[in-house]
């Protein structure tokens, strides 16, 4: 049996009911074969991908909080420190009902080669819990984010773990959980990125995801010939990055025509109100039901449905497996030129492998956003020297990061013979250089 083969069956044996985690593996190294297969013997005594499969550390813990009626409740938290060869581990903390070892486990294994296709010194690791913000008060979320970070501050910091914000988890909830590290540590570090700028926040990181995916998502369209300017684009989601996404794309000439929640979404055929969607979600932290308050003319329904709707440019910016093989059926017998992945594993592999054989441009997540963990390092980059950059000066080293991230998965695509591959490209891309620095450091 191939090394790669192996590794997968090992993967699935040794970590059961962890479905999602088993699916990025998979998406990893079966692009990996060609660049496995020519090392194979060398890979194989070292053992490269059993320690690149199992996480240098896992971490689980109680999360025990006092809602406003005084009842107690209990969480579980969750901090997978995936692999620091490139530098201190780096991702996002998950705050949703559906969080698990294996979700965690699975975004953490995609941060370690998105991470290294920023370019930056940064290692792989994520975390969060099974808390929902949703309808809880701002107490409760004080109370259930600091008792969060009086467990997790004993395994973070500046130079050993960064985490951020990913779903359930924006502005509101680094500032109490760095407030909370501070008082507990008695340091004022760079430990969380996605801060207020009050208190150590870059200029651009709110924006960063979103406008990461877009840059990325221009170049790329470039690179095929294609001009964003006056094209149709489909969003899911309402949150960070698919807001900001809704709002470069409109800013690139495009016209966004959707956006969801989990409880269903808008059709707004002039254009999506951006300021309309701001101030639902990110003021009131409302419901999607209430855009058609701000427009008349826009549609509302319940349940799924985004992908039905005709347009050039789909970007799903939402959760993993929002994109199904039949919404890839309806893109492209909608004739669909590119699907670009502002979340993390939205598309399942029969839709991936559906739109690359149908010859839809496809960049996955862990090339085109990037941009949200690479302005993190940005971020602690401007902590470090203790000093604050221009929005601009953000922003243009953003859009400088997206055009390299897009040209590397571009040209290692190319050079392993899979041109037009570009999930190959991009795991090809961010392999290379922690496989470097992995086996230089010895066996660890
Ligand atoms: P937010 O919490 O700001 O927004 C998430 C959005 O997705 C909301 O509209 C939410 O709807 C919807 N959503 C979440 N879970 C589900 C679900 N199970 N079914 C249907 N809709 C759902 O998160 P972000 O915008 O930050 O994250 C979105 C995606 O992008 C995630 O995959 C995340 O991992 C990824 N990502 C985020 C980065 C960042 O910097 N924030 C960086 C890179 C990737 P509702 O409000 O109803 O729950
Ligand atoms: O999935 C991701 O890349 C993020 N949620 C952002 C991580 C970060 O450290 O900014």
């Amino acid at each position: 049996m191939s090394y790669v083969d192996e590794v997968i069956e090992k993967v699935i044996a040794q970590n059961p009911s962890q479905p999602e985690f088993h699916q990025a593996v998979k998406e990893v190294l079966e692009s990996l074969r060609v660049v496995i297969e020519a090392n194979e013997e060398k890979y194989r005594k070292d053992a490269l991908l059993e320690r690149l499969v199992n996480p240098e550390r896992a971490i689980i813990f109680r999360v025990p909080w006092v809602d406003d009626k005084g009842q107690v409740q209990v969480n579980t938290g969750y901090r997978v420190q995936f692999n620091s060869a490139i530098g201190p581990y780096k991702g996002g903390l998950r705050l949703h009902p559906s969080v698990n070892l294996g979700i965690i486990k699975f975004l953490g294994f995609e941060q370690i080669f998105k991470n290294s296709l920023t370019g930056l010194p940064i290692g792989g690791g994520k975390g969060g819990a099974d808390f929902d913000p949703k309808g809880k008060s701002d107490r409760e979320v004080m109370a259930f984010c600091q008792s969060f970070m009086t467990e997790l501050c004993k395994h973070i910091g500046a130079d050993t773990d960064v985490p951020a914000g990913d779903i359930g988890t924006g502005a509101r909830e680094i500032g109490y959980m760095f407030g909370q590290y501070k008082r507990i540590r008695g340091v004022y570090e760079g430990v969380l990125t996605g801060k207020g700028l009050s208190y150590g926040g870059s200029l651009a990181r709110t924006e960063a995801t979103g406008y990461g995916l877009l840059y990325l998502t221009k170049e790329l369209l470039k690179l095929n010939g294609i001009d964003i300017a006056g094209k149709t684009v489909c969003v899911s989601g309402s949150g960070n990055v698919a807001i900001y996404a809704t709002e470069k794309a409109t800013q690139m000439g495009a016209k966004v025509v959707t956006v969801s929640d989990s409880n269903g979404w808008v059709y707004d055929p002039d254009g999506i109100d951006i300021a309309a969607l701001k101030e639902i979600k990110e003021v009131k932290r409302a419901r999607l039901t209430e855009y058609k308050n701000y427009r008349p003319n826009s549609e509302y329904h319940e349940g799924r449905g985004v992908w039905s709707i005709k347009c050039d440019i789909a970007l799903p910016c939402a959760t993993q497996n929002e994109l199904h093989l039949d919404d890839a059926k309806a893109l492209v017998a909608n004739g669909c030129l590119a699907v670009c992945e502002g979340a993390n594993m939205p598309t399942t592999m029969e839709a991936t492998e559906y739109l690359q054989a149908n010859n839809v441009i496809f960049a996955p997540g862990k090339a085109a956003n990037a941009g949200g963990v690479a302005t993190s390092a940005l971020e602690m980059s401007q902590n470090s020297e203790r000093l604050s950059w221009s929005f601009e000066e953000v922003d243009q080293k953003l859009q400088n990061i997206m055009v390299n991230i897009c040209h590397n998965m571009v040209d290692a695509a190319k050079r392993y013979g899979c041109e037009g591959n570009y999930v190959a490209g991009a795991n090809i891309a961010g392999f290379e250089k922690v496989v470097d620095a992995m086996t230089a450091q010895g066996i660890c």
